[in-house]
C-alpha cells in the first residue's frame, strides 16, 4: 500500500496545451509541490516517447512517483511507477500482474454504480470526478459536486482522488469531503501564470495536510 500523502497534489499532463509541453508542464507542477504526476496523452506514439523518457528521469531524480494512463504495456516498457486506469481499459489485476507489487496502481471511479461493480483489490487509490465542471475530459460523467463526491468517497475502499475543475480555491473543500488528493490539468497547463497556480495550489495542499 502507498503512503496516501503521494496523492495529495496529483499533476496530469496535457497534449492540448500549445507551446506548454507535457515536460514544461511537469517541472512547473512539482516546483509548486505536486507529489504524483500521471502522464495522459490519447493520441500517445512513438514520436513521444523522448519526452515520456525525459519526464520520467525527472520525476525519478526527484522521487516523484509517475504514472501512465491507460496503457499498461507502455508503463512497463518505460519502467514508469504505476499505470492509471479507466473502467474501459484493461483491469487493475492485469495491471499487477505485469507491473509487479510495489506498482502504483489507479482506477477512476465515477459513480457509486461503477463503485459497487469495480474490482479495486488491486489498486492503491481511486479517482472520481468530475467534482466541479470542467472542459478538458470530453465525454465527462455529470459533475457530482463535493456532496456527491463524498457519497462515493464514504463507501471506497481505498483512497479517493478529487478530479474535474479543480482549483486552488476549491481544492480544500475536496479534502474536507473526503479526497486523501486532488488532480488538476487545466489549472496549471492552461493557466495564464502556470507557476503561480501550481505554487498555490500546492500552498492549499499543504494547509489540507496539516488540518487531516
Ligand atoms: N476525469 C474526470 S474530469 C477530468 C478527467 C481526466 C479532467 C480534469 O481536468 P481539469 O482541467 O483539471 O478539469
Ligand atoms: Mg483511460
Amino acid at each position: 500500500m502507498i503512503d496516501k500523502k503521494i496523492l495529495r497534489f496529483y499533476y496530469i499532463t496535457d497534449e492540448n496545451a500549445g507551446s506548454f509541453t507535457p515536460f514544461e508542464q511537469v517541472k512547473t507542477a512539482i516546483k509548486g509541490g505536486a507529489s504524483i504526476i500521471q502522464y495522459r496523452n490519447k493520441f500517445f506514439s512513438s514520436e513521444h516517447m523522448e519526452e515520456l523518457v525525459l519526464i520520467r528521469e525527472f520525476c525519478k531524480n526527484r522521487d516523484v512517483p509517475f504514472l501512465i494512463n491507460d496503457n499498461i504495456d507502455l508503463a512497463a516498457k518505460i519502467m514508469a511507477d504505476g499505470v492509471h486506469l479507466g473502467q474501459d481499459d484493461d483491469s487493475p489485476e492485469t495491471a499487477r500482474k505485469i507491473l509487479g507489487k510495489d506498482a502504483v496502481i489507479g482506477a477512476t471511479v465515477s459513480n457509486l454504480e461503477e463503485l459497487a461493480c469495480t474490482d479495486l483489490s488491486c489498486c492503491d487509490y481511486m479517482g472520481t470526478g468530475p467534482v466541479f465542471p470542467t472542459s478538458t475530459k470530453k465525454n465527462a460523467k455529470p459533475v457530482k459536486g463535493p456532496a456527491g463526491f463524498k457519497q462515493v468517497a464514504d463507501k471506497a475502499p481505498v483512497p479517493v482522488v478529487a478530479i474535474g475543475g479543480i482549483t486552488a480555491e476549491n481544492a480544500l473543500l475536496c479534502f474536507e469531503h473526503g479526497a486523501s488528493g486532488i488532480a488538476v490539468i487545466s489549472f496549471i497547463s492552461r493557466a495564464e501564470n502556470p507557476a503561480d497556480n501550481a505554487h498555490r495550489l500546492g500552498l492549499a495542499c499543504e494547509l489540507a495536510l496539516t488540518q487531516a
